[in-house]
C-alpha cells in the first residue's frame, strides 16, 4: 500500500474508533464531564426483565443518539475532505494528486491533534476499548475453565468456628460467608447508597463536588461507580452487624488490631462492562495477607448481574509471576486463566465474599436490567504500607480499627441519626 493510502486508512480507522467511542462521553472517564459514559451491547447480552423496560427505553434512546452522532461525525469528515479537495482543485487550480496529498496531510495533522493535543481524550478512549476487549476475551477463557470448589459458611458457622473460615481464606485467598447482615439492614443500606449516589452525581454535575473526593478509582467506569461512604447510620449499622460474625475471621487473618482501610459501595448498572482480571494489591515476597476485603450483597446477585469472578489460590507468588510474565505474548497469563478453576461469586442478599486483596478477581459484565450494589469494607494489617484504598480522606486518620470498635461502632443501630464520633 502506498504511504498516502496507508495514512488514509489509518485515519479512517481512527475516525471510526473515535466516533464509535463517542469522544465527549469518553471525556467523562477522564473526569472532565459528568455525562454518562458510552454504552456497548455485548452480543450475548441477555434480554432485560419487564421491570427494566424504562431502563431499556432510555438506553435505546441513548444508542440512537450515539448512532446519530457517529453518522454526523463521519459525514463531517467525508464532506470536509471532499470540500477541501474541490476547493483546492476547482478553486485553486491545483493538480488532483497534489490536492489529494494535501487533504491527506490535513487529515494526518487532525489525527495527530486528536491523539496528542486533546488532553489525552482520544488516547484514553482507544485504551479503554483495548482494555474492554481484553476483559471480554478473559471472560470467554474463564467460562471454559473448570469451576472451583470454594469454602462456604453461614455467619453462624463462622462465629462458632472462626478458625475454619480463617484457614479457608488463608489457603484459597477466598471464602464466602452467608447472612452476615439481615435483609432489612441490607435494604436500608441499599436505599441509602442509591440516594447518596444520586446526590453526588447531581453535585458533580453542578460542579459542587470533585470526583476524587467522592468516588474511588474503579476499573472500567462505564456504568460502574465506587462510591466512598461516610460513617452514616445505615453504613455504621451494616458494618457493626457484619463484624459480629466476621470480626474473629478478620482478626485471625490480618491481626486483631487491623485498621479500617476501605469503606465504599461498588455500584454496577446495566451494561457495566466486565473488568479485566486483576489483584487489588501486588504480591510482596515473604508476606502474609495484608488486606482482607469483604464484599456484601445489598440485593441478590445472580449470574446475569455481573457477579465478581474469583480465581481461588492465586494470591501466591507463583500465580502473580505467571500472570505478570512479560515478553511471551500473554501465553502464561492465558494459561493461568484457562487452567485455574474459577468461581462466579453469586450471592444472596446479606451474603459476603471475602478475599485476600492479592487474589486475582474481576467485576463481571452486568447483562441484566438491574443495578447491582455491593457494600464493601477492608481491614489492613497494622503497619503495612500499601497504596491508598477507597476510604474518605477524613476517615483515613480516624484510627478506626478492629480492636477499638467499642469507640466507633458499638450500638450503631441505636445511634441512627447521630453524627459519627471520630476516634482521634
Ligand atoms: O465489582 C465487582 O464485583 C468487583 C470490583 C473490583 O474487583 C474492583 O473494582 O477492584
Amino acid at each position: 500500500m502506498a504511504p498516502a493510502q496507508r495514512a488514509l486508512s489509518l485515519l479512517c480507522l481512527l475516525a471510526s474508533q473515535t466516533c464509535a467511542l463517542n469522544l465527549p462521553a469518553a471525556a467523562t472517564a477522564a473526569g472532565t464531564s459528568p455525562r454518562a459514559l458510552p454504552r456497548l451491547v455485548r452480543p450475548n447480552a441477555r434480554a432485560p426483565p419487564p421491570s427494566a423496560m424504562c431502563d431499556t427505553t432510555s438506553e435505546k434512546a441513548a444508542e440512537r443518539e450515539e448512532t446519530l452522532e457517529y453518522f454526523k461525525t463521519l459525514g463531517g469528515f467525508s464532506f470536509g475532505s471532499l470540500g477541501l479537495f474541490v476547493a483546492l482543485t476547482a478553486g485553486a487550480g491545483m493538480e488532483d494528486v497534489q490536492a489529494g496529498n494535501l487533504v491527506l496531510v490535513a487529515l494526518c495533522v487532525y489525527g495527530a491533534y486528536l491523539l496528542f493535543f486533546d488532553g489525552g481524550v482520544t488516547q484514553k478512549a482507544l485504551e479503554n476499548q483495548a482494555i474492554r476487549q481484553l476483559a471480554e476475551e478473559e471472560g470467554e477463557i474463564m467460562e471454559e475453565a473448570p469451576r472451583a470448589n470454594v469454602g462456604i459458611y453461614t455467619a453462624q458457622a463462622a462465629t462458632a468456628d472462626p478458625a475454619a473460615t480463617v484457614n479457608t481464606l488463608a489457603s484459597d485467598g477466598f471464602v464466602r460467608v452467608d447472612q452476615v447482615i439481615s435483609p432489612a439492614t441490607a435494604s436500608a443500606l441499599l436505599a441509602f447508597v442509591n440516594a447518596e449516589l444520586e446526590r453526588k452525581q447531581q453535585a458533580l454535575a453542578a460542579a459542587d463536588l470533585t470526583a476524587e473526593g467522592s468516588f474511588g478509582d474503579v476499573l472500567m467506569r462505564e456504568n460502574r461507580y465506587d462510591l466512598l461512604l461516610d460513617m452514616d447510620p445505615p453504613v455504621r449499622a451494616a458494618l457493626e452487624e457484619a463484624l459480629s460474625p466476621l470480626r474473629a475471621v478478620l482478626g485471625g487473618s490480618v491481626g486483631e488490631d487491623a485498621e479500617l482501610f476501605e469503606l465504599a459501595a461498588l455500584v454496577s448498572d446495566p451494561r457495566a462492562p466486565r473488568q479485566p482480571v486483576h489483584p487489588d494489591t501486588p504480591f510482596k515476597a515473604g508476606d502474609g495477607a495484608a488486606i482482607v476485603t469483604t464484599f456484601v450483597a445489598l440485593q441478590d446477585v445472580d449470574e446475569t448481574m455481573g457477579p465478581t469472578g474469583f480465581i481461588p489460590q492465586t494470591h501466591t507468588s507463583e500465580a502473580h509471576a505467571r500472570f505478570n510474565t512479560k515478553d511471551d505474548g500473554g501465553r502464561e497469563r492465558v494459561a493461568l486463566l484457562r487452567e485455574r478453576p474459577n468461581h462466579v461469586g453469586i450471592l444472596s442478599i446479606g451474603g459476603a465474599n471475602l478475599i485476600d486483596s492479592r487474589l486475582f478477581h474481576c467485576g463481571g459484565a452486568n447483562n441484566s436490567g438491574r443495578r447491582r450494589v455491593l457494600f464493601y469494607f477492608s481491614f489492613r494489617r497494622r503497619g503495612k504500607v500499601t497504596p491508598s484504598g477507597s476510604l474518605l480522606y477524613k476517615l483515613r486518620r480516624a484510627g478506626y480499627a478492629l480492636d477499638n470498635t467499642d469507640q466507633w461502632l458499638v450500638g450503631a443501630s441505636a445511634t441512627q441519626g447521630q453524627s459519627a464520633a471520630v476516634v482521634t
